[in-house]
């Protein structure tokens, strides 16, 4: 048996989840056809999705077609969730990515494209929506190839579109058009294609090309086009026909017998509230009650598994490679954890961080800790909603995608949990570098040192992207493992927070002194902490050397910015060039396409929501604006203060005087 693990992506409200339920139908899985719009299809199975007619977390289905088992992920559409659709992909053997042939390419749909293309997916495209007035499959074709990637071949053919007798064609053979067009794409990337094109052009027969077709669709260096509309089933043969032979599903048997890899791409809460994981099998086989190494640290006993195939997941006794499982007994499991051996590094992908952070507050003040449980669990389904809690102002932030993220949560915490919140204050995360070197030391027995450590520290600045970096200076052994080691977890603790309450980064951190009593006792006597240094010492002494030592340097405050395109019909450029500049944007290429004007640039991302707005007041509606994190850039203007949360002061005394509260340290 074969398997194909295939991803459906699309801007949103393009038809994904209609598709998917369309599928699930054509292969017998279900005997009627569920309607977003009526809140009973299959994958949007979310109270909250039913009930708002989007996707909010991806889901995953099962069909058997020909001799494949197809593992669908239905994915959201909107940007606010990108970071579902960035989970999946490093799981996904193929996708098909929907475009709508009324609305055709978005920003959106070149954001995923290109993610898919970087990724090296191999991708089918299909012209959704051809039964809907306004559909245009030739107008979306050239979108396409203008937009998205010009390595693509329609594959069908439309009649009567925008009505629900639209219907779809194949190209057979004997269509000349097409052949020449195949041949065309395909020779490009195939030599020995060429070689037979240029030396007999009647060698190239129909099977011939559609073989080569399947190659390089396969290698996911060219592209099919498929059209069709989910809501009346037309073209949907022809595009099941186009999963199973022109993407690489592949029997994965042999691969069984490998060490076991598997990467987790979703976690949810099952009905006794223990932690599910979803994960794709890599390598390998997984037995109930086999131990697995989760992640880098830990490890968990599988309790549990149920695989997906025929319809929904059915429990199982192993999981091999190529599967999707659902897995109990990994307590510890995170989102983007590898089990057993990290899977193949396309697995492994980094996400633009969030940009927004905002203070939750429940509407009673007697719920603070029920928002907090109900914030942490939420937070272990999706780790891009970092919590922080704020001890001084006792408030508890969140950091965010978009608004309508923000909703989502709202709407969450209220139906799962019972709780009404409020958003205060939504305001950007930045981050702080060092702009020079700083040093600092405390000698252990000199005051004003209170500590019995002694801790040197020198702040670098490092090349952007290095995160924080320790390094030692001191002799290896010249400090016991458990000192050094509370050293080395204090630092970025400290970090956390740099002389402006923003994380600091980019940052070598040496170690340039140390000093501690050994264990020592009066003569007969217990140990006596009076005279011996703890790893407390050092995990109180050190905040206070490294913030001296960062002051020293000083540092500066980055907001993170987003590359922008924005197309806007040329006639408004007037006055959208104005709002941009209003928002700290830098535009940095500027061409008109036809009836419109392109802009890409940078803009802050603390900018982004309020251009969105503004957006259709400014081109009657008819602006498209696609942005995406690209870098952090110094902040111009008022540098925001971020208020400080916790046991990290900028001044000595405040830090001591904490300390001797029991308030800082340990
Ligand atoms: N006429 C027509 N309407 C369609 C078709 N496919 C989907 N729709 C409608 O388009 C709307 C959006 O469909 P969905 O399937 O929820 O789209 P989606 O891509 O899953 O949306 P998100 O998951 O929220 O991004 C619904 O009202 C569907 O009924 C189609 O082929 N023809
Ligand atoms: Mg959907």
């Amino acid at each position: 048996m074969h398997t194909l693990n295939l991803g459906i992506l699309a801007h949103v409200d393009a038809g994904k989840t209609t598709l998917t339920e369309r599928l699930l139908f054509a292969a017998g899985v279900i005997d009627e056809i569920g309607s977003v719009d009526d809140g009973n299809t299959q994958t949007d199975s979310l109270a909250l999705e039913r009930q708002r007619g989007i996707t909010i977390k991806s889901a995953v289905v099962s069909f058997v077609m020909d001799d494949v088992t197809v593992n669908l992920i239905d994915t959201p559409g909107h940007p606010d969730f990108i970071a579902e659709v960035e989970r999946v992909l490093g799981v996904l053997d193929g996708a098909v990515l929907v475009v709508s042939a009324v609305e055709g390419v978005q920003a959106q749909t070149r954001v995923l494209m290109r993610s898919l293309e970087r990724l090296e997916i191999p991708t089918l495209i299909f012209a959704n929506k051809i039964d809907r007035a306004g559909s245009d499959v030739q107008r979306v074709l050239r979108g396409i190839s203008d937009r998205l990637t010009p390595d693509v071949v329609a594959m069908t053919s439309v009649s009567g579109e925008g009505t629900r007798a639209a219907s779809v064609t194949p190209h057979g053979p004997g269509n000349a058009s097409f052949e020449a067009r195949l041949t065309d794409l395909l020779a490009e990337r195939d030599d020995a294609l060429l070689a037979d094109y240029v030396h007999d052009e009647s060698r190239l027969s129909h099977a011939r090309l559609t073989e080569a077709l399947a190659v390089q669709s396969r290698r996911g260096v060219v592209h099919p086009v498929f059209a069709g509309s989910a809501m009346t089933g037309a073209g949907i043969g022809q595009l099941m026909a186009g999963i199973t032979s022109l993407l690489p599903a592949a029997d994965r048997t042999a691969e069984a017998q490998g060490p076991v890899s598997a990467s987790v791409f979703k976690v949810e809460r099952g009905l006794a509230g223990e932690k599910v994981a979803y994960a794709r099998m890599f390598s390998g086989t997984l037995r109930l009650r086999d131990r697995v190494r989760v992640g880098t640290g830990g490890a968990g006993k599988v309790t549990a598994i149920s695989v997906f195939s025929r319809g929904g997941a059915t429990e199982a006794q192993t999981v091999v490679a190529g599967q999707i499982a659902r897995l109990w007994g990994l307590p510890g499991v995170q989102i983007g954890d590898s089990l057993g051996e990290p899977p193949p590094a396309k697995a492994l992908h980094h996400f633009a961080p969030p940009s927004l952070e905002t203070v939750v507050v429940p509407a009673r003040a007697a719920d603070k800790g029920l928002l907090h449980a109900a914030l942490t669990q939420l937070a272990e389904q999706d780790p891009l909603i970092n919590l922080r809690q704020d001890d001084l102002r006792s408030e508890l932030l969140m950091s965010l995608y978009g608004e309508v993220q923000k909703e989502v949560i709202e709407a969450t915490l209220a139906e799962e949990f019972g709780l009404a919140v409020e958003f205060r204050e939504t305001t950007t995360i930045c981050i702080e570098r060092p702009v020079g070197s700083g040093a600092a030391v405390e000698v252990i027995g000199q005051a004003p040192n209170p500590f019995l450590a002694g801790v040197g520290l020198r702040v670098d600045p490092a090349p952007a992207g290095s995160g924080v970096d320790f390094r030692l200076e001191i002799e290896l052994g010249a400090l016991p493992f458990s000192f050094l080691k509370a050293v080395m977890q204090t630092v970025p603790e400290t970090l956390g927070q740099g002389l402006y309450g923003w994380q600091v980064t980019d940052i070598a951190v040496t170690m340039t002194h140390s000093g501690y009593y050994p264990r020592q006792s009066h003569a007969h006597a217990h140990f006596d902490k009076s005279m011996s240094s703890t790893a407390g010492d050092f995990r109180n002494l050190t905040p206070l050397v490294l913030m001296d030592a960062l002051s020293q340097a000083g540092t500066r405050v980055y907001e993170p910015m987003h590359r922008f395109l924005l197309e806007v019909p040329a006639d408004t450029l007037g006055a959208a060039l104005p709002a941009l500049a209003r928002l700290l944007a830098i535009p940095l290429e500027q061409h008109t396409k036809g009836a419109l004007s392109v802009v890409e640039g940078h803009v802050p991302a603390a900018a982004v929501h309020r251009l969105q707005q503004l957006l259709p007041g400014l081109t009657r509606g008819e602006g498209v604006l696609e942005s995406a994190f690209d870098h952090y850039e110094q902040v111009r203007g008022e540098v925001p203060v971020r208020p400080r949360a916790d046991h990290n002061p900028l001044n000595r005394k405040e830090y001591l005087l904490r300390v001797a509260r029991g308030v800082a340290g340990f």
